[in-house]
Parts: C-alpha cells; structure tokens; sequence
C-alpha cells in the first residue's frame, strides 16, 4: 500500500501501532456507514481521489502520533488535535506515550517517497483503524491535515458504539499543488484592520492551503507600520483613513505576531510599501520625500495617482533604505513588494531610475522585489517578479524580461470589485465578479506562458469596506475559489461540481462566523449547527 518508507519512520509507526496493541481495551470492530470518500465536498479539489468504501471511527479512542526529529510535525500535529477539538470536542493525544485506551491512529510521516513531487505534497492513506500522511516536510503534512478537517463530518454519526463517531471514508488522496504561490492581499491602508481581524482571516485561508497573505501596509491614505527610525510615519501618517475614520497602524511587536500566527499556518506575510505613487501618508509625515512642491495634508478621500517621492533626492533613498531594512528584519519570507502602481505624477524616466535604485535596496537587504505591473518598464532583474493587475502589455514585457509573473487581473481576481449591482460594497470599476465568473477563468490560459506563471492572488482593496464583516462579504466566498484556481489543476476544475462542493462550505463559514456574501448562484447547504449542540453533548 505505502511503496515508500523510510526504515525510522517505519520505526516509529510501529512504535504508535504497538500502543494499540497492548491497549488493554479490546479493539472494536464498529459498523460503518459506507461513505464514499470522492463525495466529500474537497476544495480546493485534490490531484487524485481513491475511494474504498469504508470508514475510520474517529472519537475518543484516537491519538496522534507523528515522526520523531522531523521538525515541524508534532506541532502540526498539536494543530490538527486544537482544530478537532474545536469541531468535535474530542480531546486527542499527539505523541503521548503509555496510552492504553488508544485503538486507532492518526500518523503524520515524514516520508522520503519520491512520489511527492514538492514540500507541499502528501498522500493521505484513510484505513479503517488508521489514517497516514506522508509528506516530505512539515509544510506537506499542514496541506494534509487541512483535507483531512475537511473529510471530519460536522456532526458525529449514531452507530452502535456507547460513544461518539465521526466517519470519515476512508481511500486514498495524494496531492500537490499546481502552483506554488496562492496569495490574498489585504489593503490595510484605506482602512485599518485590527491583528485579531487579520488572524481570523488567514486562519480561514490557510484551511483552504492558500499560502501567501500580502499587507498593502502604505498608502495616501495612511502608513501602517511601525518604523523607529522614522516614528513619525505612524504618529502622523497612521492617523487617518478613506472617510475620515481613526486610522491605526501596527508595532513592529504587532507585525511580528501577524508573521508568527502565519508562519504557523505555512503561510508567508509579504509586506508592500507603495512608492513611489501612493504615498501623501508618508509625505505628510516627512515633507522632504513630497516631489510635487506642494504641502501635503492628511487624505481621507478615494482618488488615486497624485502623489509621488523625490527621485532625485539621495535621502529619499536612505530613507527608503530604512523602512526596508527595519520591515526586512521582521519578515522571515524572501519577498519585498515595493508597489510602483499609478504613479501619475512621476515622469516616466524619473519612476524608472527610482524603480531600478529600489531594486537594488530591497536586495541588497536580502529579499526579492514584487512589484505592481508597471515595474516591468524599468530596467528590473529577471529574479523580481510583476504582479499583473491591469496592463497586458506590461505582463509580457515582465515575460520578455525573464520575470515570473502573479496574475491578479482585476477583471477576474480583485475581491474588492462588486457581485453585481445590489453589492452592498465594493467598486466595479474593472467590473463586477460573481462567484461563477471569478472561478470560470484560467490563469494557465490568460496570455502568460506557464513557466513564468509565479502563481494567482486575489487583492481586496479596502476603499469601502471598514470592518471585518464587510471583508468578509467581499472575500468570502470568492478566494475560495482562487485557492483552487491556483492549486489544482485544470482538469480538476469544474464550475458545476465546484458549486456544489462551495455550497458545502456553509455550516465550516457559520462555524467560523463567517460573514459570507450568500451569492444566490449557489445553493448554500443549511446548517443548524451552534456551539451550545457541542457543549450539551
Ligand atoms: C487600483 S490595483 C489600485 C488601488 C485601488 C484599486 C481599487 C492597483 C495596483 N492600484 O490603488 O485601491 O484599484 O480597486
């Protein structure tokens, strides 16, 4: 069944097998409703479902056990036992030794098969008294665990068991994804957003294996980072946003609980500072970066493209060098997004020499450049990477350069665009999206070869929306869509069976307290679930 072991993860897995053996509980053989394992409503879709037509009984008898010295395992697995918890009330071991009511297991194995074809794949083996992932890293095995929660049943099952049961069928998944990059960006510069709603969020990305969340942390509007070597960028410029509300920004310790939180999920933080356009926020904080002459004052309004730095101006760039340095020692993962979008008033030759001095910047501190479309005009290294939003000619300009490209075309990918008229938020300058209309396109096809095709990420721009049940409403369900636009490959995708699984995401969206726009495109599943059926039982 397993082709590929490695003899200590054999040894391990015999050591969790051996518990059940001397359980001193007799193993029950508990008659499973035949479930069908390619049934269950999976997104985004696996590569690869083998159903066989039974089930495991997950309930109080379960543990967890994950390979030794693999690092990173034990706290996925400490990770699946919390998000079960919270859905079943089971309390299940992970790695506890002497466990003598244990008469089934869940092992998470670090495994050396060459069948998985990146660190994010893993096979998912579902037996009738085990269930093994295999994942070459501790990132496949979280990508693992995230199907595996989507395979518990919301609701455990009568049987003839005294105790509770949620079946989950059993079969075989293996998995890896199309691309490697599935992005959300969030503009927390229009509108701030607390650290709590930024968590809630991506813990609800990172159940759908979206791996990047991308902070658009400046803008006219406001600046929302700490930066001590300029405090003033928070004290003034974090003051204000879109509409005269309060503003906000987050510490550097803020920052770094966002980049914790995420990092537990495998999901990389990619802090953008918008330059040289989109930045009254900074200027008014720092007169001397302002290139256009004039005064600035606080903007609380919506317009885009009238402001610019200095391109000439050598402590516009040191300055820049700081915010990069500073932003750059809190930031684990590899990328910088330095913005470069609608920068009206900068002379094309003035945002191409000032492009070119903010590459250098951001990898001379380590990390490489994302920019907005435009950045392809400059004369930038194959190894910074376009992010596609609005001009094909720019995308293929970046393709000619050797670039890799994230496609985000506003047409198909932007969250902030409006459902359709009745949108209670929102802009449809680019037009509107409904659900089927975000999910009915393919990145694969849209222009870009395949070998320069980074991965998709879905941006909200936060003109409109205030807190985080307007979020809510824009993002959800759309970037559940985007996950398996850019996981799962093209012969995997469906709009008619994607439906029908988005329409079982329901009671997983109430449970979170999700505030999801209930597109009447889909036939949402009813779910009576609360926390009080959970406590009584
Ligand atoms: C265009 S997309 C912008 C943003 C706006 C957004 C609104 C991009 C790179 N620039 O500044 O917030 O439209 O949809």
């Amino acid at each position: 069944m397993i082709k590929t072991y490695c003899i200590r993860s054999i040894f391990f897995f015999a050591i969790a097998l051996a518990f059940i053996a001397c359980s001193e509980k007799k193993k029950e053989h508990i008659p499973m409703p035949n479930t069908d394992l390619s049934k269950i409503s999976v997104i985004p879709k696996p590569l690869k479902t083998v159903p066989t037509n039974s089930a495991f009984a997950l309930d109080q008898f379960t543990a967890i056990y994950t390979s030794k010295n693999a690092t990173g395992f034990e706290e996925v697995g400490t990770f699946l036992a919390e998000k079960l918890k919270s859905k079943t009330n089971l309390s299940i071991p992970v790695n506890t030794e002497g466990n003598n009511t244990v008469e089934r297991v869940i092992y998470l194995n670090q495994s050396d098969s060459t069948e998985l074809a990146s660190p994010e794949a893993y096979q998912l083996y579902i037996n009738q008294d085990s269930i093994i992932i295999n994942a070459n890293t501790s990132e496949g095995a979280f990508r693992g665990i995230q199907t595996l929660r989507q395979l518990v049943p919301i609701e455990s099952n009568d049987t003839l068991a005294p105790q509770q049961i949620w079946p989950v069928p059993s079969g075989k998944i293996f998995d890896n994804p199309n691309f490697a990059y599935r992005g959300s960006m969030l503009d927390v510069a229009r509108h701030f957003f607390s650290v709590e709603d930024v968590k809630k969020y991506i813990d609800i990305l990172s159940y759908y294996k979206i791996n990047v969340l991308h902070l658009h942390l400046s803008d006219d509007q406001g600046w929302r980072i700490e930066i001590k070597s300029w405090p003033k960028l928070t004290e003034v410029g974090g003051s204000t946003e879109v509409g005269g509300e309060s503003g906000g920004f987050y510490t550097q310790e803020d920052y770094k609980e966002i980049v914790r939180y995420a990092t537990e999920r495998y999901m990389t933080i990619i802090p953008e500072i918008d330059m040289p356009g989109h930045t009254n926020a900074a200027s008014v904080s720092y007169p001397f970066l302002n290139g256009n002459g004039k005064t600035p004052e606080l903007y609380e309004g919506m317009h885009v493209g009238f402001s610019t730095f200095d391109t000439h101006k050598d402590t516009v760039y040191a300055f820049i060098d700081d915010v990069v340095r500073e932003i750059s020692a809190l930031t684990p993962g590899p990328y910088f997004h330095v913005g470069g979008d609608e920068s009206h008033v900068t002379k094309k030759s003035d945002y191409i020499y000032f492009i070119n001095k903010v590459e250098k910047i951001v990898q001379k501190h380590g990390k490489r450049m994302i920019g907005w479309d435009e950045v392809a005009i400059a004369d930038v290294d194959s190894t910074s990477i376009s992010q596609w939003w609005a001009s094909e000619e720019n995308a293929k300009k970046a393709v000619e350069k050797g670039m890799k490209v994230i496609l985000s075309p506003a047409k198909k990918a932007y969250l902030d665009m409006e459902y359709d008229t009745l949108s209670k938020f929102g802009l449809h300058w680019a037009a509107y999206i409904p659900v089927d209309t975000a999910y009915v396109w393919s990145p694969e096809e849209y222009g870009i070869p395949v070998e320069n095709i980074l991965g998709v990420e879905a941006p909200l721009w936060s003109e409109t929306i205030s807190n985080i049940d307007e979020l809510e409403y824009l993002a959800f369900p759309r970037i559940i869509g985007y996950s398996e636009l850019s996981w799962s490959i093209p012969a995997n995708r469906n709009w008619e069976d994607y439906k029908v699984r988005l329409a079982d995401q329901a009671p997983f969206l109430d449970r979170m307290d999700i505030k999801y726009y209930p597109s009447p495109l889909i036939d949402w599943k009813k779910s009576d679930f609360t926390y009080e059926t959970i406590k009584k039982d």
